[in-house]
């Protein structure tokens, strides 16, 4: 049985790859790609996010424009990391078509077409979508399989010292997606910053060989500058697939189960996401964290995508 996925992002070189990994792979099916403003501003994710579709051949699954701004605070964009196309040291093909239909209404649709369990949300971007739809159509939360996001960390943070960009640009948004009693799985910087891609990564992709593997390389060849200068990482953490992974083979990483929840008044901790281990859950905790990936695993199933995108094209 594949898993029946909305991937809410805003591409952005690692939701680039997470859109590949989920078209690449059979145990996802994609419902629906819609877009948040985030890494860039909604009009430049939006086009980078079609013009990916194009290129790795999703000719079926619709793509929506969502929210170009938090719900509350102003539009915060990280040209530093994605450059200023949002996706830059790439070169892509023309868009393809964007149904002329709002995000939220598309991801409150799609939800409610489907049987209650059917869907899980993957946001990869901030959460400004996913908390429209729920206020929109309060009707979604129970008939949401699981929110996968990507976001957030326990430890660590890398907007402010204890924030992660797509919490910390809409805080008011993740306050609201993480309070729902949905379940609730935040892979966050604690997780994302294992998958690294390491010369020994890049040098498989290059083995492949092939349009969709060149592309992949050109994506790490900037993100990892962007990460060295902006971050002072060695290699770049390819923080969304991670999610989307995790829905092809729930074995790649370990959870936890623990009480999350977001800061939204402190003035050094704003965006923060304040998980509490001090005790055992209770039976109401709804929301874990990811804690440790499996490094292979999760890498062997990026490049397999790459692989069948490319024998698909061919
Ligand atoms: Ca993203």
């Amino acid at each position: 049985m594949s898993k029946k996925i909305i991937l809410d992002c805003d591409p952005g070189h690692d939701d680039a790859v997470a859109m590949m990994l989920a078209q690449g792979n059979p145990e996802i099916e994609l419902l629906a790609v819609t877009t948040v403003g985030g890494n860039q501003t909604l009009p430049k994710v939006t086009d980078n996010a079609r013009r990916i579709a194009t290129l790795i051949g999703m000719h079926d699954v619709p793509i929506a424009a969502g929210c170009t701004r938090p719900l509350v605070w102003p539009v915060e964009v990280a040209p530093d990391v994605h450059g200023d196309s949002g996706l830059d040291g790439v070169v892509l093909p023309e868009p393809a078509p964007l149904v002329n239909k709002h995000a939220v209404d598309l991801i409150i649709d799609t939800i409610m077409a489907h049987e209650p369990g059917e869907i899980t949300l993957v946001p990869t971007g901030p959460l400004t979508n996913i908390a429209m739809a729920v206020r929109k159509e309060p009707a979604i939360v129970e008939r949401v399989k699981e929110v996968v996001l990507m976001g957030g960390g326990y430890h660590v943070g890398n907007w402010s010292p204890v924030a992660e960009f797509n919490i910390k640009v809409d805080p008011e948004a993740a306050h609201i997606v993480f309070n729902e009693p949905w379940e609730v799985l935040m892979v966050g910087l604690d997780l994302t910053h294992q998958a690294l891609a390491t010369d020994e990564i890049t040098a498989k992709i290059r083995n492949l060989g092939g349009p969709i593997a060149d592309f992949t390389l050109d994506l790490f060849k900037f993100f990892r500058k962007a990460y060295k200068d902006a971050q002072g990482f060695e290699f770049p953490p390819v923080h969304d697939p991670c999610t989307v992974a995790y829905l092809i083979d729930p074995q790649v990483m370990e959870t936890v189960r623990v009480p999350i929840d977001v800061e939204l008044k402190g003035d050094l901790t704003v965006g923060m996401t304040v998980a509490d281990f001090r005790a055992p859950a209770g039976p109401d905790c709804h929301t874990r964290a990811a804690t440790k990936l499996d490094f292979d695993r999760f890498w062997d199933l990026v490049i397999d995508s790459i692989d069948r995108i490319q024998q698909d094209l061919a």
